[in-house]
């Protein structure tokens, strides 16, 4: 079915036959717009925004560019198109046909779930929306908005499949995501990751690669999941999500370059008094980053992930591709633990280190872009490598939690790890340096001094573009 804009609510799931849910949506989408003025990107309202809105799910050619005012932009309910022959590809339903219903015996769990992926998408609106005041180019403060705007839809597909499905509690739980925030003290966002901070470019483009990584990946589990709305809703997401990651991927890859062309035209490591980030610096950025996102996998031995696998709720990835029962009851998974002061692999129930099997998916994936900012500082002729620190570095949840940890993944003493921490995640005059940096550029064409401007085009316009107008 194509997409209909010419309803309030532009949608593909033929909302106008169902008024109920119609009105119980369009009732949801002015506390959505007061959410938005109120805690999306700051006095951002007049700002005419060149940005991709959705008008078809379908791989090719799905998105339209152009001028947008932020608060007119098409909020809609995508979902990929629905395939009749789906089948369940794993746990104890694996051969039966997909669910078009949520089952009465599994209704908690998957509104769980939903609840999860749906609070994280806002959070992250709300983390960010004071960076429009300090962007380094127009370039990067429309990807900003282009990320902001898709986390906003992100939402709203998730607020349909509670409002859809989930009755009365689903409307309620629609409105609890509107009503806890970002680093509240009283109504926190529900995962770790999503109550810190953003408050520099550096951290935006670290979070878009490390934090919409996990997106991607969690993402990806749901899309296997037997409730086949959550499925298509979640499979067209990560159309859309492919965008932020590139954000990130290629923002902290300029910002190498930049470091590496200040460190070749001055001779030196030390580039910080040359306006540029350098390289140890970018590290502890990434140590952070990445090990917050770690988190975000839940426990290495998790009943309720078991629970979600085992009923059909949430698979791994690409489940179908994976050679084995897809039941797991006899199978094993090497899991890290701790053992006798030291961090050591053991076999355990593959049905329980469900989370664990992602973690390693997701740190296999983290590393390839490692890889391709490491080749920037080799071509630049520097011996300085990035690396990923040890998963057990940082954590707070899991296992890792009650140890501290090296980058390297040696066990050290609470004593040591304060008196080194500093060398491994960001110090508050680190941050501070940084954040001495972030002045706006806003002249078309023009750049910050700490970071190099883009190779690519957005809709093959170049750097030089307007891609928002403040007028
Ligand atoms: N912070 O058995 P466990 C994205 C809690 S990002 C705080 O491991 P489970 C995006 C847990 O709630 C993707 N608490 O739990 C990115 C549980 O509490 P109870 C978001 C945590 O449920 C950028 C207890 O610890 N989507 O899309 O198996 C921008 C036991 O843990 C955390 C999803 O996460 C934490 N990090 O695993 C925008 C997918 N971790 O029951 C968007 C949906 C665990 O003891 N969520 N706990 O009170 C899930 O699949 C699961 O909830 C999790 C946790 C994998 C997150």
């Amino acid at each position: 079915m194509n997409i209909n804009y010419n309803e309030k609510i532009p949608n593909n799931v033929d909302l106008s036959s169902d008024r109920k849910l119609q009105r119980a949506l369009e009732n949801w989408q002015p506390k959505f717009l007061d959410w938005w003025k109120e805690l999306g990107p700051n006095q951002s309202s007049e700002l005419n925004v060149y940005l991709r809105t959705a008008i078809s799910v379908e791989k090719q050619g799905w998105a339209h560019f152009d001028y947008v005012k932020m608060p007119d932009y098409r909020w809609g309910i995508f979902l990929t198109p629905s395939d009749p022959s789906r089948k369940i590809d794993f746990g104890m339903h694996k051969g039966q046909p997909v669910w078009q219903e949520v089952p009465g015996e599994y209704r908690s769990e998957l509104r769980r779930l939903i609840v999860t992926q749906g609070d994280t998408e806002p959070a992250s609106v709300e983390q960010q929306r004071h960076l429009g005041k300090t962007c380094p180019s127009l370039y990067d403060l429309r990807n900003l908005f282009q990320v902001n705007v898709e986390e906003g839809r992100h939402l709203w597909a998730m607020v349909y499949l509670l409002q859809a499905y989930f009755g009365r509690d689903g409307r309620e739980e629609a409105e609890s995501l509107l009503e806890r925030h970002s680093g509240d003290q009283d109504k926190p966002r529900i995962l770790g990751a999503f109550n810190e901070n953003t408050s520099d470019w550096l951290s935006f483009f670290m979070f878009t690669y490390f934090t919409d990584r996990d997106g991607k990946f969690q993402l990806a589990s749901l899309s296997e999941s037997a409730f086949d709305p959550l499925s298509r809703s979640c499979r067209f997401m990560l159309t859309e999500e492919a965008h932020h990651m590139f954000v990130g991927e290629s923002g902290v890859g300029r910002i190498v370059q930049r470091t590496c062309e200040l460190m070749n035209e001055y001779k030196t490591y030390d580039i910080r008094e040359f306006g540029g980030i350098d390289l140890p610096t970018l590290q502890k950025y990434l140590n952070s980053h990445f090990s917050i996102s770690t988190d975000l996998f839940g426990q290495e031995i998790s009943t309720n992930a078991a629970i979600y696998y085992n009923t059909g709720l949430k698979g791994r990835l690409n489940e179908a591709r994976i050679v084995d029962d897809h039941l797991l009851h006899d199978l094993s998974y090497p899991v890290f633990q701790v053992c006798e002061e030291k961090i050591v692999k053991n076999e355990s129930p593959a049905l329980n280190a469900i989370n664990e099997r992602l973690r390693d998916n997701y740190i296999a994936d983290c590393d390839l872009g490692i890889r391709r900012w490491n080749k920037i500082i080799e071509n630049s002729g520097h011996d300085f490598r990035f690396k990923l620190p040890h998963r057990a570095f940082n954590r707070n949840i899991g296992h890792f939690s009650k140890i501290t940890v090296d980058p390297e993944g040696i066990i050290i003493s609470q004593q040591e790890w304060e008196k080194r921490v500093n060398e491994w995640i960001p110090s508050e005059s680190d941050q501070s340096f940084v954040q001495s940096l972030m002045k706006p550029v806003t002249e078309p064409g023009k750049i910050a001094g700490w970071i190099a401007p883009p190779k690519g085009k957005i809709n093959r316009q170049s750097f030089e573009f307007e891609y928002v107008r403040f007028n």
